[in-house]
């Protein structure tokens, strides 16, 4: 991810003067939170009500970079469309990614079926982005309501939590390692007390502003190298039966990572799917 830290300094180019419309969209499971995450950042309410909601696509305005950043934030349940064709829950990627300039994944991470959900189609993205088809610069995963305490390690609730971490950690090391260029991108937000909503959402313009060429750096050759790395935002450390969980990767876990990859060589990159976590 590009971020506006102290590494590097981002700027929109001297020669951009308008910027257009950056339409995303985000699907994710039902109930994970997608229109509260709009709503927070558009309208700064949070309501713990439940509507399943059809919503027009919303207008936002980003404030990044000294300039105003226009979105069109699109939302959908589309999974729930191909299930009913007969599908299973997943939505491939591969039929939004080209429609929108980004595309957010959403899940609930304190919901088991959310969460395998949104890994497995990401997964199945990365597999067929393999073989040149999609386009990873254009995908940010979102784990929501991370305000919710983690679930017991030995709780099933744990166990996926569990491989979520394993499997993102997973992604980061063959997508930095990978010829192509992409991007493994992982925001944790909460609508409900607003933590890294406005990151999330300056991301996303971010994203989409370097994808388009519109942005510069004080230091060209290290925005080369960034869009390399593969980056990951926890949110800050919750209270949890199980401390260890979502640290961040430059601690511990880090090293943890760095001595199964001596073990079993090169990053394996067959993803281990999960299905049906009640099954
Ligand atoms: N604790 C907590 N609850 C949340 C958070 N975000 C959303 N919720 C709650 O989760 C429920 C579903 O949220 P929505 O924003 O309606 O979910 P959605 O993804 O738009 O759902 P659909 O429109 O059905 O696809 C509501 O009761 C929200 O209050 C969060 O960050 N933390
Ligand atoms: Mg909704």
């Amino acid at each position: 991810m590009l971020r506006n830290d102290h590494k590097v300094k981002l700027r929109i180019k001297d020669d951009v003067e308008n910027i257009p419309d950056i339409s995303i969209m985000i699907l994710g499971t039902p109930g994970c939170g997608k229109s509260s995450l709009v709503s927070k950042l558009i309208d700064d309410t949070f309501s713990g009500d439940y509507v399943t909601d059809d919503i027009p696509p919303r207008n936002a305005v980003i404030e990044a970079y000294q300039r105003q950043i226009p979105l069109i934030i699109n939302q959908t349940y589309t999974h729930q469309t191909y299930q009913a064709q007969g599908n299973d829950l997943d939505y491939p990627l591969e039929e939004w990614i080209p429609i929108y300039e980004l595309v957010i994944v959403a899940f609930d991470l304190s919901n088991e079926l959310s969460i395998t959900t949104a890994i497995n189609s990401v997964s199945d993205f990365i597999e067929n982005a393999k073989n040149g088809r999609g386009d990873f610069k254009k995908l940010l995963l979102v784990g929501n309501k991370v305000d919710i305490d983690l679930a017991p390690p030995d709780s099933k609730l744990g166990q996926t939590q569990a491989w979520l971490k394993d499997i993102l950690q997973k992604m980061r090391e063959e997508v930095g390692a990978a010829p192509y260029n992409m991007h493994v991108n992982y925001i944790e937000t909460s609508a409900k007390t607003g933590e890294n909503v406005n990151l999330l959402f300056e991301t996303a313009a971010t994203m989409v502003l370097a994808n388009r060429g519109m942005l510069i750096s004080n230091r060209e050759e290290v925005i080369k190298e960034k869009e390399k790395d593969a980056d990951v935002v926890y949110a800050r450390k919750r209270k949890t039966a199980n401390t260890a969980l979502f640290k961040s990767a430059e601690g511990k876990d880090k090293d943890k990572g760095k001595e199964k990859d001596k073990s079993h060589g090169k990053a394996d990159v067959s993803y281990q799917r999960r299905r049906d976590p009640k099954g």
